[in-house]
């Protein structure tokens, strides 16, 4: 068996993005394997057992450990590779205020992707249906998550202080989905300028762009009313809908 770290994930997903980037800046070895997502074979129940009973990705395995979650899995690999401190926080109250926005990310900014899945995917999952009021929820917790992500942003340049750390890439890469599906743009940026100018100074990472292409490219295709040939019949965005499970 290899020793290698195995990253299971796929390149349209924001959190696994934020991770995949994680591992880059920190230059720590990983074989990276996609998972399905457009043919749902996520969710078929012995990926379920091997890896995450809820189906989800990313997904990291080291060895016969497996864990699931973006900011666990970034939080494991920080402690074992032993990343630069920007990351998870080099004093308590820094690590605080970093597992504080991971916690507040989940129910809030990830919530807001509904905003895209919506407007761009769920047509082609589910076909041609009124997904008003899911886009609607989706938009009110995207529009709520900019106005917190604005206000740490006035009081440092980074969310958590001022150096980059992960909940920078967490929120980073939830926008560029939205910017990808045309669902943030010139009025957003003209209200939250500091958010933009945030934007701005990660997107000039060196592997912001790489990480984010496959993303840019297939919101535009969906922007431009191409079709993605999609064969799940589940969502890919579970907990955003208006009722729960209606759209399963
Ligand atoms: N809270 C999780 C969210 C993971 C998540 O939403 N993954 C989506 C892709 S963006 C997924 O795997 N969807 C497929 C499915 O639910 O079947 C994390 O941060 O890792």
């Amino acid at each position: 068996m290899s020793n290698t770290i195995r990253f299971l994930h796929h390149p349209t997903s924001q959190p696994c993005r934020a991770v995949q980037q994680f591992l880059l800046e920190c230059e720590i070895p990983f074989e990276e394997e996609i998972v399905d997502l457009i043919t749902g074979v996520n969710e078929q129940q012995d990926f379920k057992d091997a890896y995450n009973p809820t189906g989800q990705v990313p997904i990291l395995v080291d060895g016969d450990f497996v864990v699931w979650e973006s900011p666990a899995i970034a939080f494991y690999l920080d402690e074992k590779f032993d990343a630069p401190s920007n990351w998870f926080g080099a004093t308590a109250q820094q690590r605080a205020t970093i597992q504080q926005y991971c916690h507040w990310h989940a129910s809030f900014l990830r919530r807001g992707a509904g905003a895209f899945f919506y407007t761009r995917f769920a047509e082609c999952i589910w076909g041609k249906q009124d997904y008003s009021k899911e886009i609607a929820k989706g938009r009110y917790t995207l529009d709520d998550s900019l106005t917190y992500l604005d206000t740490w942003l006035s009081k440092s340049k980074y969310l958590c202080g001022d150096e980059i750390s992960f909940p920078d890439l967490l929120a980073y890469h939830e926008l560029v989905s939205h910017v990808a599906g045309e669902i943030i743009g010139d009025a957003e940026w003209q209200m939250y300028p500091r958010i933009k100018q945030w934007f701005d100074t990660i997107s000039e990472r060196p592997h912001s762009n790489p990480v984010s292409a496959t993303i840019m490219q297939i919101g535009a295709m969906r922007v431009a009313g191409q079709p993605i040939p999609m064969t799940r019949k589940t969502s890919l965005a579970k907990g955003t809908e208006v009722t729960p499970g209606v759209f399963s």
